[in-house]
């Protein structure tokens, strides 16, 4: 299995330099930058780490189609695989919905978005002239110039990853990705998941072998096991509040669980989340505890079929502290 780290552009960009390259010589080999129109810019991030580093893999974890057009994506993520030297890998997903209906966007038809945006994507990056018409997507006649093989010295074949949850969205996610991206910690999600891109994985004839399926998690790493499930439990309560219903009723939390979770983060109720939160919501929704029991949920994601462990927010209650154990455990796994 590979290792990533996700860092989300809430501090400042040389900080998180600073992470990545922790990130590298710890052995992780994908950093994610996630994308929310409230952080830091997510491509200029990507630059700063690109020139930070020398080895890592760097993703946008994930953009999305409606917040820039994917011709603009197509020239942004080149323009970094530029500058890191062929190292750049474009991750997309529908977006999120609550950030569209403050800014106005419908975010409508999320499925044919994500998909005409990654062939398009991959059209534009080797240089061609592209027409497309598409249910989401019309372009005639577009080109980038300097995606052209012959005037750049980087490979521009770049890795699309999907960001991906629901059934249709992984199904669309193993008909065209290269890899997925998905939120998710526990091995019954990646079971589900492992069906679904299957599913769209025959539909085109592809072997779901080449795909790269990611867990997104929620990582929280400490030798104080009780601190570690601390600095979780604020990250679970978020992806509770969020998480669709069939997720849930997977995992067992009632709908008043979820509304008691809701009510307490719209009154920033912190600590009270502390005690709604159990460790055994928790253990669902985050790969959390001591280096030992972190590294047995690394083993058991694996065994459902994830191929790549991308550790994420909050990492643990000392990011630094966290990227050398989770560096242990890569050496050790
Ligand atoms: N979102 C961000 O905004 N920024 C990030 O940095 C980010 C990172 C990230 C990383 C991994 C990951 O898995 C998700 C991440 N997300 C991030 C969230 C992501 O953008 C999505 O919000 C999240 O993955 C949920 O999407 P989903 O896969 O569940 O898809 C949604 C759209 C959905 O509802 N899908 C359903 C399904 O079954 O897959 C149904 C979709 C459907 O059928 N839609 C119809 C259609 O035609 O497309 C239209 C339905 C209608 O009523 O319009």
């Amino acid at each position: 299995m590979k290792f990533g780290i996700e860092f989300v552009p809430n501090e400042p960009v040389f900080k998180i330099a600073a992470y990545a390259k922790a990130a590298e010589e710890q052995g992780f080999e994908y950093v994610w930058i996630t994308d929310h129109c409230n952080n830091r810019e997510v491509y200029s991030t990507m630059s700063v780490l690109a020139l930070a580093t020398s080895k890592i893999k760097i993703g946008t974890g994930v953009t999305n189609p409606y917040t820039r057009s994917p011709v603009v994506t197509a020239g942004s993520i080149a323009s970094v695989n530029e500058i890191a030297g062929g190292r750049a890998i474009l991750g997309i997903g529908p977006g999120d919905k609550m950030t569209f209906e403050a800014l106005g966007l419908a975010g409508e038809k999320p499925l044919a978005a994500v998909k005409e945006s990654a062939e398009v994507v991959r059209e534009l990056l080797t240089g061609k002239k592209v027409s497309y018409d598409g249910d989401f997507i019309k372009l005639k006649n577009v080109k980038l110039d300097f995606a052209n093989p012959k005037k750049t010295d980087v490979d521009m074949n770049i890795p699309i990853y999907i960001g991906a949850q629901g059934p249709k969205m992984l199904e669309t996610a193993g008909a065209v990705g290269d890899g997925i991206l998905i939120n998710g910690s526990h091995p019954d999600d990646f079971k589900a998941a492992a069906i679904q891109i299957k599913k769209g994985a025959d539909a085109v004839g592809r072997n779901v072998k080449d795909i790269d399926v990611a867990a997104y998690t929620c990582f929280s790493v400490d030798e104080d096991v009780e601190k570690a499930y601390a600095a979780a439990k604020p990250v679970v309560a978020f992806i509770i509040a969020g998480a669709a219903d069939a997720i849930l009723e997977r995992h067992g939390i009632s709908q008043f669980s979820k509304k008691e979770i809701a009510d307490a983060i719209v009154q920033g109720d912190f600590k009270g989340l502390n005690t709604i939160i159990t460790d055994s919501m928790a253990d669902r929704f985050a790969v959390v505890g001591g280096f030992d029991e972190c590294m047995k949920k690394a083993k058991e994601l694996e065994k459902a079929g994830v191929t790549q462990l991308v550790a994420g927010s909050p990492l643990g209650p000392n990011k630094e502290k966290s990227i050398r154990l989770i560096g242990k455990m890569i050496s050790e796994f």
